[in-house]
């Protein structure tokens, strides 16, 4: 059965599947196996050589877990992989969680079923067949009922155009995009674009090898001691004996995280010296905890995120011994507004001799020549330029595999405006397509991988629904998706977090859709989808199949 929105055939076979996932990250891993124990066939595409997405690509110097860590960074799916897997430190590198999810793969035998080194160049939904045919970059082409896009929040580089960053002839490295052999730094005059958390991270690994570093900031951050670690075998043994206590917590946390409630106390209560003597024991335990244990109206008023904002600059004052590089490092935004940063010396690394600010708002980059890089107070020879510049976060990899929906609309036209979409997780007009992480869901506010177990779980059971109600598809109504834009929005507007310009709300990239997009309560999101889920998928149509047994419709 083919319709008018089906792509031409070229020749060649094409593959059968219940479901077509579309990243081979720490979602689109669980997808696998999650949807492979339902009893679907399916089949994973992967750009990549091997498993691990954002771990996989990520390998710059001092990549490490930079929220509240190990050891419950994890999957929680099985308890075998709880009692045989040990973490050695609570922000793990990089190595690290690549390491685990390696071993996820071969203990789940993940990798029978994901086609690597293949990208997915285009995905359209046939509205006869009520399947999705992909096209791949191998030639390979799928049909699928369901089309599971875990594309990753954090995976489409933001490369900055800057005049002649072409010509520049040295090494070139984006911090997500890592080469896989090792880069040598020594001798050499680096220079490194962004102080987000990667800049942040590999500024000062880079310094200690590295003959010069010049720091290219645009935006001065709120960084906070990453508080690294050891995890004992004693630690890991209590985890393991409480873990039903902490699963418990992490489910009823906003975050996803085992964290005791957050003092319900307003920073405004406390004397000066009560604030000061609190920031100081919470800075001197480092961690994400800081976060997590911090006032309760840090991210709500702007007199009590002042509180705290002022103990961090005065922090970096202290810190850094040449005044004027101190005064070019002071952020003027809300503090933890922009993604709060775990560093690892990378203040202290200003006092090195090998180790240069350029404030980018006052002496911004002119140009890149052959060997060097030009801003406005004059030119800087380097021997290589680490673009530590970010990502189209969030939509910017839907909108890169940009697919076909009903009547042949793409996701760029559907989205031009703004995210349309149900829960974060499905999008009218691209029926039985459904996004892990997507904009709408709690996404990057919390644990990763529960949160991908969680939402594909959920998914898992809309999908069981259809089957058993002989069901071909299900798609969010327009208006619920308004419904569901306003609830996101109802949440984000009562905090401070809309008024920073940050990847969050879109303002690192050029042209994008500007406001804030995700789900920022967890624990009531994921209330809500089990509410819409006992409700019959209220919001939802869902339309009978138009064959019973259409499994090889298309
Ligand atoms: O990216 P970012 P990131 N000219 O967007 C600057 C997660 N993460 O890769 O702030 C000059 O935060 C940009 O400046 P500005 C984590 O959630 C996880 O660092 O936009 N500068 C900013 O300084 C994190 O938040 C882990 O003004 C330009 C920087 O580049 C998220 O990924 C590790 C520029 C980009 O910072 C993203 O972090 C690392 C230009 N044209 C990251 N364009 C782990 O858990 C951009 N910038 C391991």
């Amino acid at each position: 059965m083919t319709s008018k929105n089906q792509p031409p055939r070229e020749g060649g076979s094409i593959e059968h599947y219940d479901a077509v996932i579309i990243g081979a990250g720490v979602s689109g891993m669980y997808a696998l196996h999650h949807l492979r124990e339902m009893g679907l066939s399916v089949r994973v595409y992967d750009g990549a050589s091997d498993v691990g997405g954002t771990w996989w690509y990520n390998r710059y110097p001092g990549a490490r877990v930079d929220g509240p860590g190990s050891p419950f960074y994890c999957y929680t799916f099985s308890e075998e992989l709880i009692e045989e897997w040990d973490w050695e430190e609570t922000q793990s590198e990089q190595s690290a969680v690549l390491a685990y999810l390696e071993h996820v793969a071969d203990r789940f035998d993940l990798r029978r079923d994901i086609q690597f080194e293949t990208w997915v160049r285009d995905a359209r939904y046939d509205e006869a067949a009520q399947r999705w045919t992909v096209e791949t970059s191998t030639g390979v082409r799928a049909c699928a009922q369901f089309l599971i896009c875990a594309v990753g929040a954090l995976s489409t580089a933001n490369m900055p155009d800057i005049p002649g960053i072409r010509d520049f002839a040295g090494e070139t490295y984006h911090t997500g995009h890592w080469p896989h052999q090792p880069v040598q730094f020594e001798g050499k005059r680096v220079a490194v674009i962004g102080t987000g958390s990667s800049g942040i991270q590999a500024i000062p690994e880079i310094a200690k090898e590295a003959a010069h570093v010049t720091v290219l900031q645009r935006t001065p951050q709120f960084a906070f001691p990453a508080g690294n670690r050891p995890i004992t075998a004693e630690d890991m043994a209590h985890a393991r004996a409480n873990w039903d206590d902490f699963r418990a917590k992490m489910y009823a946390s906003n975050g996803g995280f085992p964290a005791d409630p957050n003092p319900s106390r307003s920073a405004l209560d406390d004397t000066p010296e009560q604030r000061q003597a609190f920031y100081e024991e919470l800075w001197q335990r480092g961690g994400f905890g800081f976060f997590l244990k911090l006032y309760d109206d840090i991210a709500i008023s702007e007199e009590a995120n002042a509180t705290l904002a002022d103990f961090v600059r005065g922090k970096i004052r202290a810190i850094v011994r040449d005044p004027e590089t101190a005064d070019k490092l002071m952020p003027d935004h809300f503090v933890i507004t922009k993604r709060p940063i775990l560093e690892n010396g990378y203040f202290e690394c200003f006092n090195r001799d090998n180790v240069a600010l350029v404030d980018l708002r006052e002496d911004p980059i002119e140009r890149f020549t052959e060997t060097s890089v030009i801003t406005r107070s004059g030119e800087h020879p380097i021997d290589m330029l680490v673009l530590a510049t970010g990502f189209d976060a969030i939509s910017g990899s839907m909108l890169r595999l940009n697919p076909k929906g009903r009547g042949g609309e793409s996701l760029k036209e559907r989205w031009r405006d703004r995210f349309h979409n149900y829960l974060g997780l499905a999008i009218a007009g691209f029926p039985n397509l459904f996004m892990v992480h997507g904009p709408g869901s709690p996404g990057v506010f919390y644990n990763m991988p529960l949160g991908a177990e969680r939402q594909l779980d959920w998914i898992g059971n809309l999908m069981r629904h259809l089957r058993d109600n002989g069901k071909g598809a299900a798609e969010p109504t327009t208006d619920s998706e308004t419904a569901w834009a306003g609830e996101v929005s109802a949440i984000a507007d009562a905090t401070l977090f809309p008024r920073t310009d940050s990847w969050w709300t879109g303002a690192n990239i050029e042209g994008k859709p500007r406001y804030f997009s995700a789900y920022l309560a967890g624990s009531i999101y994921y209330a809500r989808l089990a509410e819409i889920a006992a409700n019959d998928y209220d919001g939802f149509v869902l339309e009978p199949a138009h064959r019973a047994d259409d499994a090889k419709a298309c």
